[in-house]
């Protein structure tokens, strides 16, 4: 029986050649490098660090930017990505979303040449960490009520940061921080945010790391701690105001996050069906009950049905035509049905799908964070609704 028996053939009629080489060798390195490592790194909670260089060197760093030694990738390339990598684990696709969409997006998009130039390339190569500081302790689903201020002086125009910034994907890491932090600008009476690179060893900055996470154990998480930072003016994205910048970002992440997680569901999916052929029970393997197939063509179908969304948004991306809410979309249903693929794929192991060598109950513990992070299932939700109805449930 075949490996991967997905019945639409997605690779041989959505794919072009190049996409597919990128698929198939991207599959390869994760097999051959990740692998192997990521149950450890999970189970003592640490980012395998060594793999930096090898994404730097396979170009997945910045992987969907052009120039500055990123490799230009278009949509679904970059997608199928972030599937193979979530395939193995989401801490480790987070690493790269991070890197990628939070951090070196911003600057290509929003910063100076000069700014382009100082952090892309090093970035590119892996030389340079990024984290995104969006999230606070009194603002999460809700960032426009961040309290983190950036300060003008008068006398150089530099800013002083001062706030907290929690559950920060790399920052016990991060060589450069993007800060998002409201400051009075334009001569205007209303503080807007605005976006800062915030480099470590600047006085008054610090990350402490995030202990006794159950999820999401193979990235690192932490604060950012603006203790009267001061950041000189050159450091200000000058490009946006207002929380369309982060937000901005968050539509790229998000976009490789619904690719991402139909790679955990793949995982969760391939186990669960080759478990239950091997597994007797009844003198019968549980893959010839019809409890059992129901369970795995659900999974199958779902899959199905997740890829070819993400296709159909990559396409609509690569003509420049997407929108922040069919990304919503993308993210919410993803996510949704990888998580409930991983709680099927769990209970149909039995006992074994507890265990870490069957990997499927990382890949479970991992999605609640997924379901989480870059919007949380419910704001999506919101956010549909207030497109399809036009009334808003926010306020
Ligand atoms: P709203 O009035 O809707 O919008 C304010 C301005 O932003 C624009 N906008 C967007 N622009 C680009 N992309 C989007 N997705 C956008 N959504 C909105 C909008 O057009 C407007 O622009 P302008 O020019 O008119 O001012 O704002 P709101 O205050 O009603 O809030 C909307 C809401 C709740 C949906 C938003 O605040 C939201 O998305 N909240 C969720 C917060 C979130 O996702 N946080 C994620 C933190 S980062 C993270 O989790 C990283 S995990 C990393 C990893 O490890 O992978
Ligand atoms: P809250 O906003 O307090 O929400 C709690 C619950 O209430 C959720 O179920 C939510 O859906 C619900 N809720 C909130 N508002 C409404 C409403 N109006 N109607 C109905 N229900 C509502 N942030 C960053 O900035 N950078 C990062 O790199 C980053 N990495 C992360 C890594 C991890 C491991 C985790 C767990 C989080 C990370 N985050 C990051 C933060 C993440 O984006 C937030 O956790 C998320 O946006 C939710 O915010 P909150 O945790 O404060 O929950």
């Amino acid at each position: 029986m075949e490996a991967r028996p997905y019945i639409l053939d997605f690779e041989g009629t959505c794919l072009d050649e190049e996409e597919t080489l990128i698929w198939k060798s991207t599959r390869d390195f994760c097999e051959k490098n990740v692998a192997p490592i990521i149950e450890d790194a999970y189970e003592r909670g640490e980012f395998p660090r060594a793999l930096i260089p090898m994404f730097a060197e396979m170009g997945y760093l910045g992987a969907s930017l052009e120039g500055y030694g990123c490799a230009g990738m278009n949509p679904v390339a970059y997608g199928l990505i972030n599937l193979e990598l979530e395939r193995q684990d989401s801490g480790i696709r987070s690493f790269c979303s991070v890197q990628s969409a939070l951090c070196m997006y911003p600057i290509y998009a929003f910063g100076n040449d000069e700014q382009r130039e100082r952090f892309l390339p090093r970035m590119a190569r892996g030389e340079v960490i990024g984290g995104f500081g969006l999230t606070e302790p009194n603002a999460g689903s809700d960032p426009g009520s961040m309290r983190t201020h950036a300060k003008q002086e008068a006398k150089d125009g530099d800013y002083i940061l001062r706030g907290q910034k929690m559950w920060i994907t790399n920052s016990p890491l991060a060589d450069v921080l993007i800060v998002w932090a409201k400051t009075l600008d334009f001569g205007s009476e209303t503080p807007v945010i605005r976006g800062f690179l915030v480099e470590r060893g600047f006085a008054g900055l610090s990350t402490p790391e995030t202990k006794g996470k159950l999820s999401l154990r193979a990235s690192v998480t932490g604060e950012i701690v603006l203790d009267d930072v001061r950041v000189p003016k050159e450091n200000m994205l000058p490009g946006v105001h207002g929380l369309k910048g982060p937000l901005s970002c968050l539509t790229q992440a998000r976009y490789g996050i619904g690719w991402g997680a139909m790679g955990a569901a793949m995982s969760c999916y391939e186990r669960a069906r080759s478990y239950t052929i091997d597994r007797v029970q009844f003198d019968r393997p549980l893959a010839s009950f019809q409890l059992t197939q129901q369970k795995l063509v659900e999974m199958h179908n779902t899959i199905g049905k997740g890829m070819l969304l993400a296709h159909h948004l990559g396409r609509v991306k690569q003509a420049g035509n997407i929108t922040p809410i069919q990304v919503s979309y993308l993210k919410r249903d993803n996510v949704r049905a990888a998580l409930e693929i991983a709680r099927t794929a769990r209970s149909m192991l039995g006992g074994n799908g507890i265990m870490g060598e069957y990997h499927i109950m990382r890949h479970l513990c991992n999605l609640e964070t997924v379901f989480t992070y870059e919007g949380t299932h419910e704001i999506h939700t919101l956010s549909i609704g207030r497109a399809l109805t036009g009334l808003s449930a926010f306020s």
